[in-house]
């Protein structure tokens, strides 16, 4: 039999496994590709694949027969149980130290899962978070691989090089354990949800509050972009805004107000609520969407519900279009912050090692919401790895104060049109509750106990005779009640 000549397996010949193919390709390895309906391999071969050295393969068999060791074999599958199908379809083809990926969009609990039950059985597991889409796929995505560590070593180049560079640095690195590259992602995705939701609450004040055409408006993004705001994100929303339909108006203004979405904010909200963490952001930017998807109910409200009365703007638009750069900017800190306290609070409850500075780097390119903001957050965590949030670190601290006066004006200007900004209204609330020492939370603690008897602790420095220090304290409020109080839990 002829020697193994491929460099790495691909099983998943849609739109992303064909262009991770054509990209891995032409970074010079030898792919052997896969697919279970196999005359699509026929035709990515006889077309997309015409004179490159991808090798096909019709049955998993060949796949493993003709793939170097240890094998390493990307799965760009439909995400659920047809990942798990071809893990059991490939493992009697594997050896021990064979290395399955997949980089599909699965949700984290699986990759932990699958981590564990492929290493008990002698194999190495990746899971990787792919960014970037269709072209990120083909030119360079953003690669978030986690899983078995003893794998980073064999697919390291193949990742580094494959994935989106930036300033001569690959947007790809060893994530952490386990499930950790597909949680990355899933927060990315987060992430991702609440730029959206600014950019287009930025949009709605330019347009609402203070009139701005569209043209207008796409000239402030530019400008932004040349900025602190500079991304991806902006650059796209300001072409979107000049785009013309055929009679000459933005088509940005015909397009139905309601907002799809496929899961994976809902998944960083959900995986936030779970471990307590504060991530108001993307939880605001989800609900934004649904309330979005009340159009029908919406346009009845609309009729009977009136808000304040719209005055026209009175004050130096040239501030206050400063001022909502301003509030943009510290509102995404917000998000960020909020997403990385998500991923420290998660790494200790699943004892991962996440590198914080490489998941920053990895978002740099390759994935939508690539920015140079991200370099920033790389170099904060590069001094610090173990930072507590963003806003101990002495740039984002700076520019968060910076921005907090303009960043007021704007919410408390949308607050008075009646323009909804849950994103920049949600990002300064947590902004003011995070800096507070005292929040009032004493209030709800009595309460509980009023009506519950949860008991309570005592706030350092008052302690007394009946208010002992670290103790869980019950009072009888009305003097009705007994003595007895509720075991205490966190739920
Ligand atoms: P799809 O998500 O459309 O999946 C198509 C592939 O899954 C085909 O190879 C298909 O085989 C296979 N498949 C399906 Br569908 N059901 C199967 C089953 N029950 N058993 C075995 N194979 C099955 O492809 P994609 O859009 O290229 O995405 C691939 C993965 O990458 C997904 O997890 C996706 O969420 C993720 N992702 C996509 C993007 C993007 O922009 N599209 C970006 C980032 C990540 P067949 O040809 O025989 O039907």
């Amino acid at each position: 039999m002829a020697a193994p000549v491929g460099d790495i397996g691909l099983i998943g010949l849609a739109v992303m496994g064909q262009n991770l193919i054509l990209n891995m390709n032409d970074k010079g390895f030898t792919v052997v590709a896969y697919n279970r309906t196999t005359s699509k391999v026929d035709h990515f071969l006889a077309n997309e694949a015409k004179g490159t050295k991808v090798v096909g393969a019709w049955s998993i068999e060949e796949l493993c027969a003709k793939l170097k060791r240890p094998r390493k074999i990307i799965l760009l599958v439909k995400a659920g149980p047809a990942v798990d199908s071809f893990i059991e379809q490939l493992i009697p083809h594997l050896e021990p130290g064979d290395i399955i990926i997949d980089g599909g969009n699965s949700h984290y609990p699986d990759s932990i899962r699958r981590t564990k039950e492929l290493e008990a059985k002698g194999f190495l597991f990746v899971g990787s978070g792919v960014s970037g889409g269709e072209e990120g796929a083909r030119h360079g995505p953003s690669l978030m691989p986690g899983g078995s560590p003893a794998a980073w070593p064999a697919i390291k180049e193949i990742f580094q090089k494959t994935a989106a560079q930036v300033n001569g640095e690959p947007c790809c690195d060893w994530v952490g354990e386990t499930g950790a590259g597909h949680y990355v992602k899933m927060v990315h995705n987060g992430i991702e949800y609440g730029d959206m939701q600014l950019i287009a609450e930025a949009y709605d004040i330019l347009k609402r509050g203070l009139g701005l055409h569209e043209d207008e408006i796409a000239d402030i993004f530019t400008t932004w972009n040349k900025g602190v705001l500079d991304s991806f994100l902006i650059e796209i929303t300001a072409n979107i805004l000049r785009f013309k339909d055929d009679d000459g108006e933005p088509l940005v203004t015909k397009i139905l107000d309601q907002a799809g979405q496929k899961g994976t904010g809902k998944w960083t909200a959900i995986a936030a609520l779970d471990a307590g963490m504060p991530v108001t952001l993307i939880g605001e930017a989800v609900f934004a969407r649904c309330l979005s998807g009340l159009k029908e109910e919406r346009i009845r409200a609309s009729k009977v519900i009136a808000g304040p009365q719209k005055e026209a703007f009175k004050g130096d638009k040239k501030q206050f279009i400063d001022d909502l750069e301003q509030a943009l900017y510290a509102s995404k800190i917000m998000s960020y912050t909020q997403g990385f306290m998500l991923m420290r609070e998660t790494a200790k409850e699943l004892n991962w090692n996440l590198n914080y500075a490489g998941i920053a780097r990895m978002w740099r390119g390759g994935c939508i919401i690539k920015s140079v903001f991200l370099g920033d957050i790389t170099s904060a965590y590069q001094k610090n790895q173990n930072l507590e949030s963003l806003l101990f670190d002495d740039f984002f601290n700076k520019a968060a104060h910076k921005a907090q006066p303009g960043w007021r004006r704007i919410v408390a200007q949308a607050v008075l049109w009646g323009i909804p900004t849950p994103a920049f209204s949600t990002a300064l609330a947590f902004f003011d509750g995070y800096r507070s020492e005292i929040v009032p939370a004493n209030i709800l603690q009595a309460q509980r106990d009023y009506f519950g008897a949860h008991t309570f602790k005592v706030l350092l420095g008052k302690e007394n005779a009946k208010l002992k220090a670290g103790q869980d304290i019950h009072i009888n409020w009305t003097g009705r009640g007994g003595s007895v109080s509720a075991s205490t839990y966190s739920a």
